[in-house]
Parts: structure tokens; C-alpha cells; sequence
């Protein structure tokens, strides 16, 4: 297959989507020798079938704030590929969203969702609605409004929609309410609900939780582990607070956290306090993190500075896409980092991604160190079939089974001659083959 050639036609139909080119980009280049030993992929076109999303799907949003004024944003859900099962996928709501950054998560989340071992097919969708600032009533009447537009094209076995930056356990609920009075129905159509109504326990922990489980059985493959370790964490978000947790509990130290305007340096560690007012400053739906270092006189603001900076074992970007570039990533490894696991969706720029490469550190991709999160939005949809509860025993163990089959996957795909795994072709491949074979099987629709 030319790579190139298929680029370039991708680039002429959907020019200036950066995000989405760079996310294609990233697999096609990895999947050489598999079309080259299966020609079968080339001849049904397959490639180009698997990069074009099934529709996409924009809509109006018209919603009105607390002092009567209209305001209007658009809507978005990308049904990408339903090969191995319904789409699947979350909703973003941040004022940078657009249609190059929603198609990038839709195409990353099918090859993430063949990993995690389930039924479940690939989407995205969200909008570029800022939920900052807004009130309780504010955040309500907008997602009621997305979901009057939404709620025909989704289903528990059609697609499934969950969280993602600016939705959390908050905008589900109000997106369920409206759902369930359109449909009539009760039914797993979102995940990430809450508890009495159809949510899994350890839903709210998972990404973090996986992505911690991940870095764990990369530095298990030289007989180490988290004991000691310093770690630094960028945003201050879900994913970030589930890691936050779990690395706390395994024995290292969190030294930083971040948000857009910089980041905070926490010498001796981040402990539960602070971990409960990474809480409080979500909830107040602030945009910044500064305020922590008042909140703890230890912690040192660095303003408008990445968290890369700060000498660590183990980084753990859990932020948002492109937020840790070539500099950062030769400071990281200048300074000692052994282990970088991808809390985000495509934190890492590609330039920073081949220093890791040249440097042969541990570097796990999104798609498949934060699979923990969309698995446990699967495991939520198994119980909810069963129309039973699952306790949080055996959620976090059927986790920790899915995170160590997917770093299994990207061994078994991924390892080089010299042993050093390549764990972003293993994903790739590994994704890749499971839903080529479907589409293979399923005939040219
Ligand atoms: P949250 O909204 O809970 O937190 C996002 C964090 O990233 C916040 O600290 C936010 O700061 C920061 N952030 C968002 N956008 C930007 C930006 N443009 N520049 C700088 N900082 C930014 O989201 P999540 O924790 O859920 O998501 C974080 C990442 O993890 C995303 O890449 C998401 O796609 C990915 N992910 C999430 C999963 C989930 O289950 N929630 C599953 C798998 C991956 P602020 O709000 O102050 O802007
Ligand atoms: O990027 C992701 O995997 C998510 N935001 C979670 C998706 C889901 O359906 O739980």
C-alpha cells in the first residue's frame, strides 16, 4: 500500500482536519508488514473503507442561559466503524472542539475498543460547547437540547455514547433524563451513569485505574514496578484523579498536576487532601489549577509551563491531544523517565513520539493504556443486560484482566529482534486485524 497516496487523497477530501490526518497517519504507518503478508486486506479495500467514518452526523444546538439569552453550538456524533459491535465512544464538550478532533477520537476509539477484548464498535461525538462558567440549570437545559437531536440516532445496540473532557457523571445524567423521556425506554443507552440508575462501580476510576494497571505491566517486563517511583501527571481531570489514586495505592508519588494555565510541582507528593481538592477545583469549574498552590503552601505554581519539565520516573499525560512535544519529551528522557503511558487520547506529538522510539523508553499510546476506560463502559453495558450489579471486586478484576490482555496484544504484535516492544505498532496491529477481519467477513457494506 502507498501510504503517501492514501494520505494524500484523505488530505484533499477532509484538508486542514490536522488531528485526524496525524491520527491515520499514525496507524497506517505501523500496518506495512500485515498488508503486506495479507493481501486479502488490499484487494477490499479495507484501508480505505476503515478511514472514512460510517456518517457524521452535525446538528444545531440551540440552548438558553440563566439571563434569557440565546445562544446557539453545534452538535456532533461520529459513527466511524460498527464492525465488532455498536459505536461506541464519548462525548467531548470544550469550545476547541471541531470536526478534525472529534474524527480522530472516533478513529482511534475503533482499534481502542477491538483491544479491549469486547463487543464494541468505534464513534465519537460532543460539542463545542465550554461548560466552564455555565450553572447546574445552564449545563442541564444544553445537554437536554443535544440530546432532542441525538436520541433517534443512538440505542443500546446501535450506539452508545459515554464521557469524555467537560462529561462526567453530571452531563450523562441530564443527557440519560431527556433520552429515557423521548424513548420511553430504560435501557444501557450511555455509560458512565450513575449508580442507581444502570452504573457500574469503578466506572468513574477506570481510565486512570488502567492506565496505572498498563504502566504497571510495561515495567513489569523488567521486573519492576510503581514502589518509589515519582510520576507526573498533567491535567487535573477524571482521568488524572483515577491515576492519581491508583498510583498513590501501588506506592509512588504523583509530583505534578496541570491545567491550561500551567503546573503545580509537589515535591513530597500528592496525598488524599489533595486529592479530594482536585475534586472541589473540578467542581468549581474553574479552568486553572493555580489555586491548589495556596490551598497547600508545598505546591509550587509554574505558570503557562508544562509538567514535563519536572525530573520524574514515569509521565503520564492525561490532559488532552498534543500537549507533550519534542522538547518536552527530550527533557523527560534527558532527565532519567524511564516509562511514558498515555492517560489522553494522542497527548504525544509524533516528533516526540519517535525520541521515545530512538530512546527505547517504555511509551504506551492512548489507545491502548487508556482502554480501561471505555472496557469498563462495556462492562457497564454486560451488566446492564443482565439487568444485574457486578460489585467492585470483580469490576476492578476484570479491569486489570483486560489491561494485561491488551499488553499482551501489544507484545505479541509489538515485539522487536533486539526485545525492546514497540508498543504502538502492537496496539495498531492488533487492533487492526480484529476489525479488518470482521469487515473482511461482513462483505463491502
Ligand atoms: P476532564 O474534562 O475530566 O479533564 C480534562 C483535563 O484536561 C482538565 O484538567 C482540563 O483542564 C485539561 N484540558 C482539557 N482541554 C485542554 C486544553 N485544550 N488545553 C489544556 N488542558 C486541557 O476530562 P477527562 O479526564 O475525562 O479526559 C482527559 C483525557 O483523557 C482526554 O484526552 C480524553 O479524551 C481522555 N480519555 C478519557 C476517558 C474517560 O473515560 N473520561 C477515557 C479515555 C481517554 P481544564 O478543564 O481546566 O481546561
Ligand atoms: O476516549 C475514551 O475512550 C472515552 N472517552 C471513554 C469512552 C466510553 O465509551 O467509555
Amino acid at each position: 500500500m502507498d501510504i503517501e497516496k492514501v494520505m494524500s487523497n484523505l488530505e484533499q477530501k477532509h484538508p486542514g482536519e490536522g488531528e485526524y490526518l496525524q491520527a491515520v497517519r499514525e496507524v497506517l504507518e505501523t500496518l506495512e508488514d500485515v498488508l503486506n503478508e495479507n493481501p486479502q486486506f488490499e484487494s477490499k479495500n479495507i484501508v480505505e473503507r476503515l478511514i472514512e467514518p460510517d456518517r457524521v452526523l452535525t446538528f444545531k444546538v440551540p440552548w438558553v442561559t440563566d439571563n434569557g439569552k440565546v445562544e446557539v453550538n453545534i452538535g456532533y456524533r461520529i459513527q466511524f466503524n460498527n464492525a465488532i459491535g455498536p459505536y461506541k465512544g464519548g462525548l467531548r464538550f470544550h469550545p476547541s472542539v471541531n470536526l478534525s478532533i472529534l474524527k480522530f477520537l472516533g478513529f482511534e476509539q475503533i482499534f481502542k475498543n477491538a483491544l479491549t477484548t469486547l463487543p464494541m464498535g468505534g464513534g465519537k461525538g460532543g460539542s463545542d460547547f465550554n461548560p466552564k462558567g455555565k450553572s447546574d440549570d445552564e449545563i442541564m437545559r444544553f445537554c437536554q437540547s443535544y440530546m432532542l437531536e441525538l436520541w433517534k440516532m443512538i440505542g443500546p445496540e446501535t450506539d452508545v455514547p459515554a464521557g469524555d473532557i467537560g462529561v462526567g457523571g453530571r452531563e450523562i445524567g441530564y443527557l440519560y433524563g431527556m433520552y429515557k423521556k423521548l424513548a420511553r425506554e430504560n435501557t444501557g443507552v450511555l455509560t458512565g451513569k450513575g449508580l442507581n440508575w444502570g452504573g457500574s462501580l469503578i466506572r468513574p476510576e477506570a481510565t486512570g485505574f488502567g492506565t496505572v494497571y498498563f504502566a504497571q505491566e510495561m515495567l513489569r517486563t523488567r521486573d519492576d514496578n510503581f514502589e518509589g517511583k515519582t510520576v507526573a501527571l498533567s491535567g487535573f481531570g477524571n482521568v488524572a484523579w483515577g491515576a492519581a489514586q491508583k498510583i498513590n495505592q501501588l506506592g509512588g508519588k504523583v509530583v505534578t498536576l496541570s491545567g491550561p494555565d500551567g503546573y503545580v510541582h509537589i515535591p513530597d507528593g500528592l496525598n488524599d487532601e489533595m486529592i479530594d481538592y482536585m475534586l472541589e477545583l473540578r467542581a468549581s469549574n474553574q479552568d486553572i489549577v493555580k489555586p491548589f498552590s495556596y490551598e497547600f503552601p508545598d505546591a509550587q505554581f509554574h505558570e503557562g509551563k508544562h509538567p514535563w519539565e519536572a525530573k520524574v520516573d514515569v509521565a503520564m499525560p492525561c490532559a488532552t491531544q498534543n500537549e507533550l512535544n519534542e522538547k518536552d519529551a527530550e527533557t523527560l528522557v534527558n532527565n532519567g523517565c524511564i516509562c511514558i503511558a498515555e492517560g489522553a487520547n494522542m497527548p504525544s506529538t509524533p516528533e516526540a513520539i519517535e525520541v521515545f522510539d530512538e530512546n527505547k523508553v517504555f511509551f504506551g499510546p492512548g489507545k491502548a493504556v487508556n482502554a480501561g476506560g471505555v472496557a469498563t463502559s462495556g462492562l457497564e453495558m454486560t451488566q446492564n443486560s443482565m439487568k444485574l450489579n457486578w460489585g467492585r471486586d470483580e469490576v476492578d478484576e476484570r479491569l486489570q484482566k483486560i489491561m494485561r490482555d491488551i499488553h499482551n496484544q501489544c507484545q505479541k504484535y509489538g515485539t522487536e529482534e533486539d526485545g525492546h516492544i514497540d508498543y504502538v505498532k502492537g496496539a495498531n496491529i492488533a487492533g487492526f486485524l480484529k476489525v479488518a477481519n470482521a469487515m473482511l467477513e461482513q462483505g463491502v457494506v
